[in-house]
């Protein structure tokens, strides 16, 4: 009389397992868990030298282009110019787009540059001083610049 009830008690566990595997992966997603080399990981620290941005021609415009990839990174982190016209030529080497603001008076940021993308940005600085160039759509992961004028 119990041969009829028994595959009920056998499915249920099975039933439960299946949904606690599948809801398990559901749950960590690509990041893979607490083990896992996730995307919790914050960005790395720059580890790239200042650089100074150099006058290249006769109109004495200080030039340096800095990298923005999908590390969430400026390359150089740091640039550094001497009181003047500094033209700063930003290059998006990945796929995410960013919006590099720069905290110098008078000036207008980036705006949006798209992966693959390049915007140019003429800044007149008097002032030495270290004047931030946070992203704006990364700025709590940490993706942000300095341009210093000694
Ligand atoms: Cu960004």
């Amino acid at each position: 009389m119990s041969t009829r009830f028994t595959p009920r008690v056998l499915v249920l566990p099975a039933a439960l397992v299946l949904t606690f595997a599948l809801s398990g992966c559901a749950l960590w997603g690509l990041e893979g868990g607490p083990d896992a080399e996730g995307a919790a990981t914050p960005p790395a620290a720059a580890t790239a030298p200042p650089a100074a941005a150099a006058v290249q021609g006769p109109d004495g415009v200080q030039r340096i282009e800095i990298i923005v990839d999908d590390e969430l990174r400026l390359t150089p982190q740091v640039v550094t110019a001497r009181p003047g016209r500094i033209e700063l030529t930003f290059r998006n080497t990945g796929l995410t787009p960013h919006d590099i603001a720069l905290r110098i008076p008078a000036a207008t940021g980036t705006g949006n540059i798209n992966g693959s993308a390049t915007d140019t940005v003429t800044v007149e600085v008097t002032e030495p001083g270290t004047y931030p160039m946070p992203c704006l759509y990364h700025g709590t992961s940490g993706m942000r610049g300095t341009l210093e004028i000694r």
